[in-house]
This record gives C-alpha cells, sequence and structure tokens, in this order.
C-alpha cells in the first residue's frame, strides 16, 4: 500500500527554548530523522502565524495564555506567541533532517481562525490541499509524527481518517503539551483503528 510519512510542525517554538515549548520535544527529532529513511514520500507541516493571530493572548487586552475564548463562534485556546511567520520560531528545528521532505504544507495564517490540523482549519472551512496532493499520489496509509501530540498530530489523524487514510502513529516519535491529554487521545485513537507504534507494544 503507498504510504506516507507525516511530520506535523517540529519547528522551533515548539522545541526546548520555544515559547509554546512542549516538555522533551527534542527527544524526538533523531527518531523522525531515522524515520524518513523509510519513506519514499516525506511531507512536513509548519504553524505559519501572523502576527496579528486571534490564538495570540497577546493580541487581547487582559487576556493570558491557555484562557479560552470564543474566536469567531469557535473555542479558542489562547496560547502564547509562536510560529510566527519568517522568525526564528516558525524555522524548523536545525536537527531536523529536511532533504527528504518533498512538500511542506503550511495552515495558521488566516488571523480569524486556527488551524491544527494540517487538512483543514479548525471550522472545516478551507482545505490546506493536503488531501488532494496525497490521493494525487494514490497514498493511501499515513504515518504521523511530531508536534504537539495533543494538538496538531491529533486534529491531524482525525482529519486524515474522515479523509480516508489508513493511519498510523510513531509514539515515540511526538510529544504532547498535556500527557493526561495524550493518554486520553491514544486510547480514542486506538478505538479508530489508528496503529499505535511503541516499541515493547
Ligand atoms: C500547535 C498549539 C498552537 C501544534 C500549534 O503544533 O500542536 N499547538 N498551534
Ligand atoms: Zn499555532
Amino acid at each position: 500500500m503507498s504510504q506516507a510519512l507525516l511530520i506535523i510542525d517540529i519547528q522551533n517554538d515548539f522545541t526546548e527554548g520555544g515559547s509554546l515549548e512542549v516538555p522533551g520535544a527534542h527527544h524526538i527529532i533523531p527518531l523522525v530523522n531515522q524515520l524518513q529513511n523509510q519513506f519514499e514520500l516525506v511531507i512536513a507541516t509548519q504553524d505559519w502565524h501572523p502576527r496579528d493571530h486571534g490564538s495570540f493572548a497577546s493580541n487581547y487586552s487582559g487576556k493570558k495564555p491557555f484562557e479560552i475564548i470564543d474566536l469567531y463562534g469557535l473555542e479558542q485556546v489562547l496560547w502564547p506567541d509562536h510560529c510566527i511567520q519568517q522568525n526564528r520560531g516558525a524555522e524548523f528545528h536545525q536537527e531536523l533532517k529536511t532533504n527528504k521532505i518533498q512538500t511542506i504544507f503550511r495552515k495558521g495564517m488566516d488571523p480569524k481562525i486556527d488551524s491544527y490540523s494540517g487538512f483543514y482549519d479548525n471550522g472545516h472551512k478551507k482545505q490546506t490541499g493536503l488531501t488532494g496532493y496525497l490521493k494525487g499520489l494514490r497514498i493511501q496509509h499515513l504515518y504521523f509524527c511530531g508536534l504537539a501530540a495533543d494538538y496538531c498530530v491529533y486534529y491531524s489523524i482525525k482529519d486524515a481518517l474522515a479523509e480516508g487514510f489508513k493511519c498510523s502513529l510513531f509514539v515515540e516519535a511526538t510529544k504532547a503539551i498535556s500527557i493526561a491529554r495524550f493518554d486520553d487521545i491514544k486510547k480514542e485513537l486506538k478505538d479508530l483503528g489508528v496503529v499505535l507504534i511503541a516499541k515493547g507494544s
């Protein structure tokens, strides 16, 4: 079956020293680099926000990161400023090998809506084109890794399932913002038919 590796958001702001650091994130990078050798098609996503993005707490007076607001009808977690277009925080981590990455899908450019998934914005209003790209290449099975397990990786997998792809997740090649949230997510994804690939399982 034709397969592809999807590397989600391995960017400076989500790794050590970044503004929205995911605990332990840089430890996954050697494995992600190794996994790339096993795939003929490697695709990456990049969170790519304008400075005035509606998910940034700094764009509201009196709001703090991790508070929840209503953003044009959708529940929105407010984040620290992160992955601002053309800034260092939005660049891929320097240890991530990029020579095998064929295409990069960017998301989160519209200031009015957030976009966790690599396929759609959070309101499912607009596609990134990733589905059509993969289907054009006759890809049926997607293997996921990257950051953050409980946000962008999770929502990308949910959309991929809905688009009809078989999905696997490299559990040791992802890290979560909240470990407790990721524990629930793993159960949910397993029940949905996602193959959780982990050593000792
Ligand atoms: C992400 C929060 C905000 C992610 C992106 O890549 O998981 N999380 N923007
Ligand atoms: Zn973001």
